[in-house]
């Protein structure tokens, strides 16, 4: 049963709510008893950026620094480090440091509540669920008469419609005042027609233009508008569907689009005009047909309990229960991604599309130093390819504004983009010390869009939108690689590992980022039988490249060039293992044996998204037990009662990071080879997955006793040969196009 279930309703907003959403919109279910609250938001209500009231938006430089970079990269040269501080001020850009935060970036907004002052009173029964196999939160209770009351939400992606439904077990109990909470005050106007709310706003801050409407629908009893709220009465059912929209686009320099006032209508009347049953039916077939992929059996049984119980009683032991959370907890990321990333909208934020907040932590915004590229790791193999399909054109409309950061920063060709950006193409940088400097963040966003080639070999893709991305930002890196002035080999110069120690040249991250940015752009240049002649000076600069794989004097692999690192050191971001993951370079056995040794240094604490990494890390060393003790101290100490996960504070990277990281733990296919179950824990001797993908077009399933498969299942979308690989075993298995097989490798 793949089910959040709760006895109360949310006392809060953080942690407890139920989330709902299709991408676009989402919504976060109280279940309050009396006053029902229904908090909205929609993904591209932001402030900043073009219009906003403060200047600064892009983060380029206002004015041309010439030699600044040089000034920087010279005194790195001669005394082998400069601090953050003094690097920010010489190339980043007042912000942080002045007013306490960047001028025009701007945050994600809150769009505000539906709420529902509900009749009838309240006698016991209470329960709050959310359905991950349907997608429908529901909330049902007893009245002051004993009388049973149901409320149910989902959010339709097919409709773009967020629809709520009140019922009674007895006809003519269903009563309810719907108005709306504003988040904005003084800058909308609310107005009720019809049954319809309809909201309008304007951003005070950038004069984005909003809309929010709410028709009312009832069966029997009364409707009537009173102002700015309708009023239900008697009825024996009502319906509510809730669209919204702003003017913003994703489209540089201006990021304005039409006016959302006639998309919502016509979204609103088309949902109107239909059954609910119809309505509701169409989006569980949406969702079924992505969520109903990938199933999980570790022989999990979900006892009777609460879900804010049964994560508080977890032990990461190898009982039932536990592996019944830990499946919900696998399935839930799953959930969450498709709620917050579906094609049209922006991508997932750092809270998905749920925040209720102006200034919510960190903006909400895209950080892109590991954070948003987290969010799309189970993308491709939990089986939801098509839910990065926004990621994959956020990416492709950050190479506009990110040429002109190339242009007006280093002066060269290509695209950058640094440690954070938002829906209005911020590539720049502000000036807070420690995370405002990273042009290799590009180079990271694009080997993802690579990924999708290497999971569905879609040619069209990778010619038409993945390698050009890659193209540019390996120019980038052609004109702005430097050879270092100790050993001659090409560095990044200032490189700074995300969030930690000092700049200096040729830390691990960027160089292993660089390298691999050059072999994959290299080989999606020989794959399109296009470049050559590009391809040619990237595989040459990369045989010239310092590599960024080093073993250091206790055994760890080095974070930076100089064998600094500190075995006492806890960072959270463990930068220098990007070649182990995501990345695929780190392969070499002494290599192996260095990154366990700086895992085993860094411990296992760390933010909800940093162990979600450490996941995925411990899977990548084909350490099964080491991976789900990970997967375990996340679940204990950065899990919230709703299990979003808490960095703290509620950050969905986590959630969508540790999904990634069991799916690497039951699968893996970055290395040339189908690996079934890679890094399996002991506690999970015996199980079945299916629906898994490997590269290569295969879709995976395996049971398996003792740890071994007994029987593997798969599917082969384009054909070639599956190198199946496992306990055991090998074998080559030839594959032809839309033909599935089932093996018994034990026998
Ligand atoms: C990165 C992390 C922080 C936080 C922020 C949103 O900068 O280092 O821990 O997650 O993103």
């Amino acid at each position: 049963m793949l089910t959040l279930r709760y006895d109360e309703p949310a006392p809060d907003w953080e942690g407890h709510v139920l989330p709902i959403g299709n991408g676009a919109l989402g919504a976060c279910v109280f279940g309050t008893l009396g006053t029902e609250r229904v908090q909205l938001n929609e993904k591209s209500l932001w402030t900043g950026g073009p219009g906003s009231a403060e200047p600064g938006a892009s983060g380029n430089w206002p004015e041309e620094r010439p030699g600044a970079l040089d000034a920087v990269r010279r005194m790195i040269d001669e005394r082998g480090s400069a601090s953050p501080e003094e690097v920010a001020g010489i190339l980043g850009n007042p912000s942080y440091s002045t007013v306490g935060h960047i001028p025009g970036f701007g945050a994600y907004q809150n769009f505000g509540e539906l709420l529902l002052d509900v009749t009838g009173g309240f006698s016991g029964g209470y329960r709050r669920t959310l359905d991950l196999e349907t997608a429908v939160a529901a909330v049902t209770y007893e009245d002051a008469d004993g009388v049973v009351l149901t409320r149910e939400y989902f959010a339709s992606y097919p409709a773009n419609v967020i629809v709520g439904r009140l019922t009674a077990a007895r006809p003519g109990r269903v009563g309810f005042t719907l108005r709306f909470g504003t988040a904005h005050p003084g800058g909308e106007e609310v107005t009720a027609e019809a049954g319809r709310l309809r909201v309008r706003g304007v951003l005070a801050d950038n004069g984005l233009v909003y809309e929010g409407q709410v028709q009312v629908l009832t069966e029997g009893g009364t409707r009537t508008d009173e102002g700015d709220r309708v009023v239900v009465t008697g009825a024996d059912s009502a319906v509510f569907v809730f669209s919204a929209g702003t003017d913003h686009a994703p489209v540089h320099p201006g990021y304005r689009g039409p006016d959302p006032a006639a998309r919502v209508t016509a979204a609103v009347d088309a949902a109107a005009r239909r059954p609910y049953g119809e309505l509701r039916a169409e989006h569980e077939a949406d969702h079924r047909a992505l969520f109903g992929r990938v199933r999980l059996d570790l022989g999990q049984i979900m006892p009777d309990l609460p879900t804010d119980r049964l994560l508080a009683g977890y032990e990461g032991g190898a009982s039932p229960s536990d592996k019944a959370l830990e499946t919900l907890y696998f399935q839930y990321g799953r959930y969450l991604l498709i709620a917050s990333s579906r094609p049209g909208s922006l991508p997932a934020n750092l809270q998905g599309v749920w925040n209720a907040s102006n200034s919510p932590p960190w903006e909400s915004d895209y950080h892109t130093n590991i954070n948003l590229q987290m969010n799309y790791w189970p993308a491709e193999p939990a089986n939801l390819a098509e839910t990065a399909v926004p990621y994959q054109e956020f990416v492709a409309g950050l190479r506009a504004p990110g040429r002109e950061t190339a242009r007006s920063i280093f002066g060269t060709e290509g695209w950058v983009v640094h440690s954070n950006t938002n829906p209005f193409g911020f590539t720049g940088v502000h000036d807070w010390p420690t995370s405002f400097w990273m042009p290799d963040a590009a180079g990271w966003l694009v080997r993802q869009l690579y990924e999708r080639y290497l999971f569905d070999g879609d040619e069209g893709y990778l010619r038409g939108h993945a390698y050009p991305a890659m193209r540019e930002a390996a120019e980038f890196w052609l004109a702005n690689l430097r050879p270092d002035v100790r050993d001659g080999s090409l560095v990044v110069s200032p490189a700074y590992s995300p969030e930690h120690g000092d700049f200096t040249a040729g830390a691990a991250m960027p160089q292993q980022i660089v390298r691999d940015l050059f072999a994959c752009t290299a080989e999606a240049a020989r794959t399109l039988g296009v470049d050559a002649e590009f391809a040619g000076r990237l595989r040459t600069a990369a045989d010239r490249l310092d590599p960024g794989l080093r073993v250091g004097s206790w055994g760890q692999l080095q974070e930076w060039k100089a064998d600094l690192d500190d075995p006492a050191d806890r960072h959270r971001h463990v930068s220098q293992l990007y070649a182990l993951h995501p990345g695929t370079q780190l392969t070499a056995p002494e290599h192996l044996a260095a990154a366990r040794t700086t895992l085993e240094a860094r411990g296992d604490g760390g933010t909800g998204w940093s162990m979600a990494w450490k996941v995925n890390f411990w899977a990548r060393l084909k350490d099964g037990d080491r991976a789900l003790s990970m997967l375990s101290g996340q679940l204990r100490s950065s899990t919230l009662p709703n299990l979003w996960d808490t960095h703290p504070p509620f950050q969905i990277d986590g959630n969508l990071g540790a999904t990634a990281g069991v799916a690497e733990m039951l699968l893996q296919s970055h290395a040339g080879v189908v690996e079934l179950l890679p890094a399996l824990p002991s506690a999970w001797r015996a199980g079945s997955f299916d629906g898994l993908r490997a590269r290569g077009g295969f879709t995976v399933g395996v049971t398996w006793t003792d740890g071994v498969p007994a029987e593997v299942r798969l599917t082969s979308a384009r054909g070639g040969t599956a190198r199946l690989r496992g306990p055991g075993f090998a074998l080559d298995l030839e594959t032809r196009a839309g033909e599935s097989y089932a093996l018994s490798p034990a026998r």
